[in-house]
């Protein structure tokens, strides 16, 4: 009896130390990344996307975990976690961060990028580099930016077709000092409130409205509690693939190379799959009984004209020379 506890013993212990030489063979680094977006959100289907890529790139050296819904938190929390080094990724609208990074506002001026060749241009030139060149001094590297999209308003009380209409509105906003200051030009009364917590706010009521991309607006089911959208278009917003500074800079180069070129990878999948859907998913909209209400020029003239105040504020405060530079990087795009 007592052998064979012994041989059990050994065996076990074996087989315990295979799985670690297993384990260690594979080598499998794992990088949790975290988004407040539903499983069927471009974003999240990017990130798998990235994670698919870099295994079979790596030989399965790196795992990427893909956390949909917030559930290792929102956005603020999210990237204070991957700053931390208690989260490996985040992937983040930029607005919440304007806080670490004055100039990443850039992306908060209501009208500034006004298509998605424009916001090629800036994602992807001197003005996206120099603004990943700004995360790094707060402990982020940013990888790859994935496209959110034009954001569009969703209200549960009337057809906004003017600044007039939204009078009164409750409108939630990201937690962006100047989304606030828009949304007050155009004469709502915004909430500033972490994503996870939009859609039983509109469903209790406690707020009448927000403002997101078309396809969060389908793939959240904000049409079950949202009854008007208007496509005003007012910002146009990434998603930062972000990375812990000091995990990404204990890699080996040449991983850290097949790292960054995959995450670009990616996000030119992302962004592809994003606008097919911001395309495709209004006509769905329509089908589920939501008013969906196209701007005229004039029309979206009236909003543009109503937010003038917020670029008097914010452009010194970003810096005007590199709002200007973003300016001619759009204007050169078109
Ligand atoms: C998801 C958010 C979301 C953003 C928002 O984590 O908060 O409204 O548009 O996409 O980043």
């Amino acid at each position: 009896m007592r052998k064979f506890s012994a041989a059990l013993a050994a065996l076990s212990a074996a087989l315990t130390l295979g799985h670690a030489a297993d384990a260690q063979a594979a080598g499998a680094k794992v990088l949790k990344l975290s988004n407040g977006l539903p499983e069927t959100h471009p974003a999240i289907l990017g990130a798998k996307k990235f994670g698919e890529l870099l295994a079979q790139k790596t030989n399965g050296r790196y795992e990427v975990q893909v956390y949909p819904n917030a559930t290792l938190g929102d956005d603020v929390r999210a990237t204070e976690a991957v700053r931390m080094g208690t989260l490996e990724m985040v992937s983040t609208s930029s607005s919440p961060l304007t806080g670490l990074v004055p100039e990443l506002a850039i992306f908060d001026l209501p009208f500034l990028i006004t298509s998605e060749a424009a916001a090629d241009a800036v994602y992807d030139g001197a003005v996206g580099a120099k603004l990943a060149a700004a995360l790094e001094p707060k402990g982020l590297v940013l990888l790859a930016y994935y496209e959110n999209g034009f954001r569009q308003l969703t209200n549960s009380v009337r057809e906004v077709k003017s600044p007039a209409d939204m009078k009164g509105l409750k409108i939630r906003t990201m937690q962006n000092p100047m989304h606030l200051d828009a949304f007050k030009a155009l004469g709502a009364n915004p909430t500033p409130m972490p994503f996870s917590e939009v859609f039983t706010a509109m469903q209790q009521k406690t707020i009448d409205g927000q403002e997101n991309p078309i396809p969060t607006i389908y793939l959240s089911k904000y049409n079950e509690v949202q009854k008007y959208v208007s496509l005003t278009g007012h910002i146009y917003g990434p998603h930062l693939i972000l990375i812990n500074k000091k995990l990404f800079e204990s890699f080996p180069e040449a991983d850290r190379k097949i790292i960054k070129e995959t995450a670009q990878e990616s996000a030119r999948y992302e962004r592809q799959l994003n606008r097919k859907y911001s395309a495709d998913l209004v006509a769905e909209l329509k089908k589920s009984g939501m008013v969906v209400t196209a701007l005229s020029a004039d029309q979206k003239k009236a909003f543009q004209d109503a937010c003038a105040p917020v670029y008097a504020t914010w452009e010194p405060k970003i810096g005007k020379p590199f709002v200007d530079e973003v300016k001619a990087t759009v204007a050169k795009a078109k």
